[in-house]
C-alpha cells in the first residue's frame, strides 16, 4: 500500500472519522462512515486489518480474535463497529516524518492539541530528550536498553514504578509485573486506577470476584437491563445490538444518566440495516431517569426501598445466599424517602415506577461505566448496585447479574495478569513459588499515589507501557510538575501524545516505538470485559523501515539485564509461548492458557461467571453492606473567588466525559453533534440554568475550577439536568483538584465543582 509506506515527505493521512446526525445515535452516518473509511487511500489495508485474526484495539467489549475480525465469541458476524475503524485508521498513519522531531522544539510540540499530536503519525524510531536540550533526538536501541536497565537497577525498589494502559497484551502485562515484583517493587499503577477500580473493589467485596459475572450468552437471556452512567452508543457500540435485541424480545431497558444521551434514546445500528436506515433507529430506553450527578447510591437505595415496600424482595433467597442483609434492610427501612429524593433529585413516584418495572422482569443485568465509578464514593455506588441485584434476586442465573462495562480493550487482562496494587492472595502465593521467595509486602503506588509520590521527589524511574499519564490525571499542572521530578521516564507507545511533550522527566525521557496488536510478530492474548480470552495471530507493520520493538521483547530484555538467569531464565521470556506457560501456572482462572498455542481455543476465565449463587467469598455468600448517602452540596461562588462586579454566573457540578469522536486522551474529531457541541471549547448546560443565571446560550464564559480555569468556553444549551454541566476530557483536566474515592483511589471526574462566569 503506497499511501501507508513511511515516506518522510508524505503528510499523515487523517484517520477516517464518522459523520454525525444529532437526532439519534448511529444510523446513516455510521454506514456512510464505513463507506468513506474503506474508500480512503488506506482502505485496502484497513480491510486487511479488520479481517486480521486479532481483537479490536478500541473497547473491552472485544470483537475479533480467532473467529475473524468481525465475529464475537459466539461466532456472530458483523459485530465490528466504526470506533474500531477509527482506532485502526490512526495506527495505519505513516511514520512521523524525521523533520518533525529534528525541526520542532519541545516548546513548539507543547503547543499541539491532542488531535494534532496523534496526527503527527506513528513513532518509528527510539528517541531521547535529555535535560537542557530543546529537542527529542534519535538514539540506538542498544543505548536505550542500557539506560533503562541502569535506571531500574536500584537498591531502593520502592523508588521505581510503572504505569500502564490496557492496550498491550496479557503477555506484556505479565512480564511487566513479574520483572517489577522480582525487583521487590509493587508500584504497578495502571489506567484502571482512573477507571473501573471501584468496580473491581466493590464487586470483590460483595461477590469475591471483581469482574462481570455475566457473559455474552447470558446477556442474551436477560429481559431487563439497567444501564447506569454509560454512553455505550459512543464507547461500547456493540452493546447497543444487545439492547436492540432485548427490546425486540419485549424486554425493558432502564437508563440512569443525568444527560439525555441521544443514542440511548434511539440508536441506528448497521447490524439492523432496515430499521436503522428507514425507521430512524431502534428505541433503546424504556425508562430514562436523570438524577443529580454523584447520587446513584441514593437512586439505588430508593429502588431497594420501593422493592421492599411492594414486597418484591426475595427474602428467602437473600437469607440463604447473602450475609449482612439485616443491616442493609435496617438502612433501607430507616432512610426516609425525603432523604433519598433530596439527594438524587428524582421523585418517589419515579423510583417506585422504576422499581415496579424492575420487579416485573424475569432476569435483569445491571451494567455500568464511568458515571458510577468517577465519584468520591465510586466504590459505594458499585456496592449499591450489587446490593440491588442481590435483593432483587438478579444474580447468578442465566440473564441476570452485575456487568461493569470495561474500558480499554485489554484493561481487564492487565488486572488478571497482576498489574495492580491489590494483588490477590492466590496469585501472590503462585508468584512466590515461581520466584522462590516472598514478594515485598510494601504497599504499591496506584496512579494517584504515584503522582503524589513523584511530587514529593519519591520516584526515580518510571516505565510507561502505553497511555498518557499526564493527560489522564486530574489537575494537569500538578501532574506535569510531579512527572518533572522523576529522573528517568521511558514511554513505550505507538503514537505521540500530549504526555510525551508535557510529561518530561528531570534528566532523561525516552520515547520508544512499539508494534500494536495487529502488527506484533508473535501471538498474543487479551481478555474482554466479559472474561473472554482471545488469541491474536502474528501480524506485520506497514512501517517497513521503522525500528519498532515488540513489548514482550523489550520487557524480556530489561528483565534479563536486571535479573540475569535467576530464579527463572528471563531471556527465555522472549518466547511468548513460555510466558503463556507461566501465566497458566500462576494466574487463577487461566489454566486453559496452557494449551492455547496448540488448540487455538479461546476460553472464558474460570471462576468469574456465576451460574449458581455460590460466590467467591470465604462463605460462598454475597456480602451485603450499608451504603451511606453522599453529601452533594456545592460550594458558594466565593469558594472560587466569587463573581466580579457586573458578572453573572453560577456554580455547577461538572461531568467530564468523552465526546463521540475521541478515544480517551486522543481526540479524532473536534465536535460532537450528538450533543450539539460543535467544538471542544464548549460546556453543555441546561436551558433552566441559563435562565436562572442570566447567562446566554453561546456566550463565551470562564469556567473556574478548584485547580485552574479555562477561558472562552461556549455555553451550549442541551438535555442535561439543571445543576449539572458537561465538558470534554482531557482539556477539562486543568480545572479539577484530585478528589479520590478512599477505597479505590479513583478520582471524581464526574462531579467537579466549577464556577461558570461571564
Ligand atoms: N470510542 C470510544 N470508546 C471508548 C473510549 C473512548 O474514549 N472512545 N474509552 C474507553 C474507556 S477507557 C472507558 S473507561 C469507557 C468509558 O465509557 P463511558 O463510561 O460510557 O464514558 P464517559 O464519556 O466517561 O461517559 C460516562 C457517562 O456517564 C454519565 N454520567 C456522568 N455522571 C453520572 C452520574 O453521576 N450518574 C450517572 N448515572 N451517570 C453519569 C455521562 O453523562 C456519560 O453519559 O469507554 C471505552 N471505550
Ligand atoms: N477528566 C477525566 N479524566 C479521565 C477520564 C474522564 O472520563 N474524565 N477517564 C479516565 C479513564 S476511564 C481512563 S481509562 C484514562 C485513560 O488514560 P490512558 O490509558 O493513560 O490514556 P490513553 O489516552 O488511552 O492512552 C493513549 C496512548 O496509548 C498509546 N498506545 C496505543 N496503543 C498502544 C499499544 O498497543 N502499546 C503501547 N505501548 N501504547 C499504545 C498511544 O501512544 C496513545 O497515545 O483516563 C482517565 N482520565
Ligand atoms: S464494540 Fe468495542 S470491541 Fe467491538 S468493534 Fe466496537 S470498539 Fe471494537
Ligand atoms: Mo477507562
Amino acid at each position: 500500500m503506497a499511501s501507508a509506506d513511511p515516506a518522510p515527505s508524505t503528510p499523515p493521512t487523517p484517520p477516517p472519522a464518522a459523520p454525525e446526525d444529532a437526532s439519534s445515535g448511529g444510523g446513516w452516518p455510521l454506514i456512510d462512515g464505513w463507506a468513506r473509511a474503506t474508500l480512503s487511500p488506506s482502505g485496502p489495508r484497513l480491510w486487511q486489518t479488520l479481517n486480521h485474526k486479532s481483537a479490536c484495539l478500541s473497547c473491552a467489549w472485544g470483537t475479533g480474535g480467532q473467529n475473524g475480525g468481525f465475529r464475537d465469541e459466539l461466532g456472530e458476524p458483523l459485530q465490528r463497529c466504526l470506533k474500531s475503524v477509527e482506532a485502526i485508521g490512526a495506527e495505519l498513519q505513516p511514520a512521523v516524518p524525521a523533520e518533525v522531531f529534528a525541526g520542532r522544539s519541545l516548546a513548539e510540540l507543547q503547543q499541539l492539541s491532542s488531535a494534532a499530536c496523534d496526527r503527527l503519525g506513528r513513532l518509528d524510531r527510539p528517541l531521547i530528550h535529555r535535560a537542557g536540550s530543546t529537542h527529542y533526538e534519535p538514539i540506538s536501541w542498544e543505548e536505550v536498553h542500557g539506560l533503562v536497565a541502569e535506571a531500574f537497577r536500584t537498591p531502593a525498589p520502592e523508588r521505581v514504578a510503572s504505569y500502564s494502559s490496557g492496550r498491550s497484551s496479557n503477555e506484556a502485562a505479565y512480564l511487566l509485573q513479574l520483572l517489577l515484583r522480582a525487583l521487590g517493587c509493587n508500584n504497578l499503577a495502571d489506567c484502571s486506577d482512573l477507571c473501573h477500580a471501584p468496580s473491581t473493589i466493590g464487586l470483590g467485596r460483595v461477590f469475591g470476584s471483581g469482574t462481570s459475572m455475566v457473559n455474552l450468552e447470558s446477556l442474551q437471556h436477560a429481559d431487563g437491563v439497567v444501564l447506569v452512567g454509560s454512553n455505550a452508543p459512543a464507547n461500547h457500540p456493540r452493546l447497543m445490538n444487545e439492547l436492540i435485541r432485548l427490546r425486540e424480545r419485549g424486554g425493558t431497558v432502564i437508563v440512569i444518566n443525568p444527560v439525555l444521551e441521544a443514542g440511548l434514546l434511539k440508536f441506528g445500528s448497521p447490524a439492523f440495516p432496515v430499521r436503522s436506515m428507514l425507521g430512524g433507529g431502534s428505541e433503546i430506553a424504556s425508562l430514562f431517569l436523570q438524577p443529580i450527578p454523584g447520587s446513584d447510591t441514593a437512586v439505588f437505595l430508593g429502588l431497594q426501598k420501593a422493592l421492599l415496600e411492594r414486597g418484591a424482595i426475595d427474602l428467602a433467597f437473600v437469607k440463604v445466599h447473602a450475609e449482612g442483609w439485616q443491616e442493609l434492610i435496617a438502612q433501607i427501612e430507616g432512610t426516609p424517602w425525603e432523604a433519598i429524593t433530596a439527594c438524587c433529585g428524582l421523585s418517589r413516584e419515579e423510583l417506585e415506577h422504576t422499581a415496579a418495572r424492575l420487579a416485573a422482569c424475569r432476569a435483569v443485568v445491571f451494567a455500568w461505566a464511568m458515571g458510577i465509578t468517577h465519584h468520591a464514593n465510586g466504590t459505594t455506588n458499585v456496592q449499591a448496585i450489587a446490593n440491588t441485584a442481590v435483593l432483587s434476586g438478579n444474580v447468578a442465573r442465566p440473564g441476570a447479574g452485575t456487568m461493569p462495562i470495561r474500558g480499554h480493550s485489554n484493561v481487564q487482562g492487565f488486572g488478571s495478569m497482576g498489574v495492580t496494587v491489590h494483588l490477590r492472595e492466590p496469585m501472590r502465593l503462585a508468584l512466590e513459588q515461581l520466584l522462590g521467595r516472598p514478594l515485598s509486602r510494601t504497599p504499591g503506588y496506584d496512579t494517584r499515589a504515584l503522582i503524589e509520590a513523584a511530587e514529593r521527589g519519591g520516584v526515580d524511574s518510571l516505565l510507561c507501557l502505553g497511555g498518557n499519564l499526564f493527560g489522564a490525571n486530574p489537575n494537569s499542572r500538578q501532574a506535569q510538575g510531579a512527572l518533572g521530578r522523576i529522573d528517568t521516564i521511558a514511554y513505550l507507545a505507538t503514537k505521540p501524545n500530549t504526555g510525551h511533550f508535557h510529561g518530561l522527566a528531570a534528566r532523561q525521557t525516552l520515547l520508544l516505538p512499539v508494534f500494536n496488536r495487529f502488527e506484533t510478530p508473535h501471538r498474543t492474548t487479551v481478555e474482554s470485559g466479559n472474561n473472554w480470552v482471545r488469541l491474536n495471530e502474528p501480524g506485520s507493520t506497514h512501517l517497513r523501515s521503522g525500528q519498532l520493538i515488540s513489548e514482550v521483547a523489550f520487557l524480556a530484555e530489561l528483565a534479563h539485564r536486571l535479573h540475569g538467569d535467576t530464579p527463572i531464565d528471563w531471556r527465555r521470556l522472549q518466547d511468548p509461548v513460555y510466558v503463556r506457560e507461566l501465566i497458566a501456572r500462576t494466574v487463577p482462572g487461566y489454566e486453559a492458557m496452557a494449551g492455547i498455542d496448540a488448540s487455538k481455543r479461546e476460553f472464558e476465565v474460570s471462576g468469574r461467571v456465576f451460574h449458581e449463587p455460590r460466590f467467591a467469598t470465604p462463605s460462598g455468600r454475597a456480602q451485603l453492606a450499608v451504603t451511606p448517602l453522599p453529601e452533594l452540596r456545592l460550594p458558594e461562588p466565593e469558594h472560587f473567588g466569587g463573581l466580579a462586579p457586573g458578572e453573572r454566573g453560577l456554580v455547577l457540578s461538572l461531568i467530564t466525559a468523552r465526546s463521540y469522536g475521541q478515544h480517551n486522551t486522543v481526540v479524532y474529531k473536534p465536535g460532537d453533534s450528538y450533543r450539539g457541541m460543535p467544538h471542544r471549547q464548549t460546556l453543555l448546560i441546561s436551558p433552566a440554568d441559563l435562565v436562572a443565571s442570566g447567562l446566554a446560550a453561546h456566550q463565551r464564559v470562564t469556567v473556574q475550577g478548584e485547580a485552574g480555569a479555562l477561558e472562552g468556553i461556549e455555553l451550549i444549551p442541551g438535555s442535561i439536568r439543571p445543576g449539572a454541566a458537561l465538558m470534554f476530557y482531557p482539556e477539562a483536566n486543568v480545572l479539577m483538584r484530585a478528589v479520590s474515592d478512599p477505597h479505590s483511589g479513583t478520582p471524581a471526574f464526574k462531579r467537579v465543582p466549577v464556577l461558570v462566569r461571564g
